[in-house]
């Protein structure tokens, strides 16, 4: 943590001008875009915000990126992964330590500031990059076109389009033998391909043919840890959203009925007092008018009660980094015990959604809908999008959820522990059946040049967007796209590859009340940093997966027979602990706290 710290503020001086036009760049487009977004984007944010609970690096990472794998899935990714490619790892022993080969002929003048063309004759690189939910790159999408006459290397995406699932999708290009140049993915998935032997080392190739990707590296640091394998070399390349590095952006907030509230005559709360008294009364006063009881304060449609345990002081994550610079378990602490207590009570009263755990990805849509849904902590974009849901509005047409800061938890504390790394959870690395490393380096170092990012970010000039004094601004046909713009935007081929990311970029997919919850998070230091991607090796990976397997369970159905009041917390809790040391809760946090050192090692 403190590590961390003194690098944000080393940063920070670097940084500022920087931060300082970017903050102006978004403003302005924030002014200037009130998009409404489409059915068709809030359906597919709502089946792409999975919740999970009981590993930190799974939870953030789908925070992070609305990843359309759940933790089991991620899990099963890895070892079918692992299943599937006995041979990569021997292969990788003898490519690991090779320096990058010379330049050949063939290659053009490709400096990535003024020339872009890689190489003289027209060629191709492959790529892996999956059909997830959103869809994927193909190259007679206009960015990509336009990449290919601009460096003269035309992608190939070599993922099978028929397989939705990303792992799956995975597995079956490991399995089928030669790999592709570039291989995409989320870095939970890319991460135990490191250990099998699947990329080459990318540090000597960025440093002689990559000037972008090198800028980007020094500039955020945290990337270059993030890509780095147990043995110290850079394997993959991730992107930022934007901002500084270290800093936390926001991802989920805190959202209330605004229209309850003022029919009960009660300010946005602040303290976690005033947030408990606020609940009761929505359960107590009939704030939706109609005579009955039957008002569900608090719902949350993904991760059960994690999320407001915070308000009790803990964390709701079970795997966490504490002051002290070590990783905790939290579902083993005085502190969650006593959250635990106060929330049976709730449960007992009303206040929280009786089918919690039950409703599933739909709680907000249908707990909203039907005006009995109180308050929630979600997705700033999906949720705000609630407010113009026309379906929603056909029902409830006076409704109004607003985004609110945390209410100061039971220690006076406001902290925001659902965020995101500045980092993209995505990253690309060159496999080691690559036959031409320094075409490939340098088509990913286009990526971050001045043009890639401009491609990735806006689309095409003169279409999707123009400079207006040098900035980029979406065009009016761009932004009012029946479809909405982010569908849109993929259908020309913007997709979350490796590269530096803008937030103006993300925040024209707002509303205005999403636009408003967004930055009053972004302008406020309660944002706690999520625990950074770390990587482990093939052994911690299988003993996390084995111990997570039996600990997950574990831990979810005692804290639901205790909020359920199904069993008597004082007489069950030291038998409850003792369960979770035998499952080897202690062996899982040392292996946390050694990847985690590591990290702290790598970034210096
Ligand atoms: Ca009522």
């Amino acid at each position: 943590m403190i590590q961390r710290k003194r690098l944000r503020m080393e940063q920070s001086g670097k940084q500022h001008g920087k931060q300082q036009r970017k903050r102006r760049r978004l403003g302005r487009l924030a002014a200037a875009l009130g998009l409404i977004l489409s059915m068709a984007l809030i359906g597919a944010m709502l089946s792409a915000c999975n919740g999970s609970t009981n590993d930190a690096a799974t939870t953030a990472t789908t925070a992070t990126t609305a990843a359309t794998t759940t933790a089991a899935g991620a899990d099963a990714a890895t070892t079918q992964a692992a299943e599937t490619t006995p041979a990569a790892a021997e292969a990788a022993a003898t490519t690991a330590a090779n320096a990058p080969p010379p330049q050949e002929e063939g290659f053009a003048e490709y400096d990535g500031v003024s020339n872009f063309v890689i190489t003289e004759e027209p060629s191709t690189v492959t790529l892996f990059y999956p059909f997830g939910a959103n869809g994927a790159p193909t190259p007679d999408m206009p960015v990509w076109q336009k990449s290919a006459e601009l460096t003269n290397v035309t992608m190939e995406n070599v993922a099978n389009p028929s397989i939705a699932d990303d792992a799956q999708s995975m597995s079956t290009m490991l399995a089928s033998g030669t790999l592709p140049d570039i291989i995409w993915g989320y870095k939970e998935n890319l991460r135990p391909l490191i250990s099998q032997g699947a990329f080459m080392p990318l540090n000597d190739l960025i440093d002689q043919y990559a000037p972008n990707v090198k800028r980007f590296l020094s500039e955020y640091p945290d990337a270059l840890a993030s890509g780095t394998g147990p043995d110290g070399q850079l394997y993959y390349i991730g992107g930022t959203l934007g901002g500084e590095a270290g800093q936390a952006l926001p991802s989920m907030a805190y959202f209330i009925r605004q229209d309850w509230l003022d029919k009960l005559g009660l300010p946005i709360p602040t303290t976690f007092q005033q947030f408990k008294d606020t609940l009761y009364a929505f359960r107590n006063d009939d704030p939706n008018s109609n005579g009955e009881k039957d008002e569900i304060p608090y719902l949350n449609r993904q991760s059960g009660i994690w999320g407001i345990l915070p308000l009790f002081g803990a964390h709701n994550n079970t795997t966490y980094l504490g002051d002290d610079g070590q990783i905790h378990h939290e579902a083993i602490t005085e502190t969650y015990k006593e959250a635990l207590r106060e929330l049976a009570v709730w449960y007992k009263d009303g206040i929280i959604d009786p089918e919690i755990w039950t409703r599933g990805g739909q709680a907000r849509q249908e707990l909203f809908g039907n005006d009995t849904g109180g308050s929630t902590i979600d997705w700033v974009t999906s949720t705000g999008a609630i407010n113009t849901n026309p379906d929603i509005l056909a029902q409830v047409p006076d409704i109004n959820l607003v985004g609110f800061l945390p209410p100061a938890d039971v220690n006076g504390r406001v902290w925001m522990y659902y965020t995101r790394e500045a980092l993209h959870a995505y990253a690309w690395g060159i496999s080691k059946d690559c036959a031409d490393p320094v075409k490939v380096m340098r088509y990913m170092d286009f990526w971050f040049s001045e043009p890639g990012h401009l491609l990735q970010a806006f689309g095409i000039e003169g279409v999707d967007y123009t400079l207006v004094n040098g900035e980029p601004e979406l065009t009016d046909e761009a932004k009012n796209k029946p479809e909405s713009y982010p569908v849109y935007s993929r259908t020309i081929g913007i997709f979350e590859i490796g590269k530096e990311g803008s937030m103006e970029s993300e925040i024209t997919t707002m509303n205005d009340s999403s636009r408003e919850a967004f930055e009053l998070y972004l302008n406020s230091d309660c944002l706690v940093p999520p625990l950074p991607a770390l990587t482990f090796t093939e052994d911690e990976d299988e003993a996390r997966n084995r111990i997570n397997e039996e600990l997950g369970p574990y831990v979810d159905e005692y804290q639901q027979k205790i909020v359920l009041g199904a069993e008597d917390i004082d007489a069950s809790w030291d038998q409850y602990v003792s369960g979770l040391e035998s499952i080897g809760v202690n062996e899982l946090t040392s292996i946390w706290n050694d990847a985690y050192q590591r990290y702290v090692a790598t970034i210096g």
